[in-house]
């Protein structure tokens, strides 16, 4: 073989590790992601299922006014502008079901405007 031959081989045998190392390496790597909408006096989902010291990016999106969303039990305390869109990340340190309730008056429902997190292990 000559050295060229081998040179273009071995650029070929990186090209594909990168290929097929690529989507595993970005599944691994990558928070989940988990879309809530936001509106008075609902989240949705309402009720959301996360696996022990798994990583994952909540995208908390109002669809009128301010809202908020707080979870003691997971370290969550974020404000979404009416209108707007917010992104917290956490990750699950223990298993248990975790209420979080709208932080932002928001209206007459308010109170009663949470979010149910089941982490599993
Ligand atoms: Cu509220």
């Amino acid at each position: 073989m000559t050295r060229r031959a081998m040179k273009i081989f071995l650029i070929f045998g990186i090209l594909l590790a990168a290929v097929f190392s690529g989507p595993v390496a970005w599944a691994r790597d990558t928070p989940q992601r988990i879309e809530i909408t936001a509106k008075r006096f609902t989240f949705d989902p309402g009720e959301i299922t996360l696996k022990k010291g798994q990583p994952v990016v909540l995208v908390i999106k109002s669809v009128d006014v301010a809202h908020g969303l707080r979870v003691r039990e997971l370290n969550i305390d974020v404000k979404i502008k009416a209108g707007g869109t917010a992104e917290v990340e956490f990750t699950p340190q223990a298993a248990g079901d975790f209420i979080g309730h709208c932080s932002v008056f928001c209206g007459s429902g308010h109170g009663s405007m949470s979010l149910k997190f089941h982490v599993v292990n």
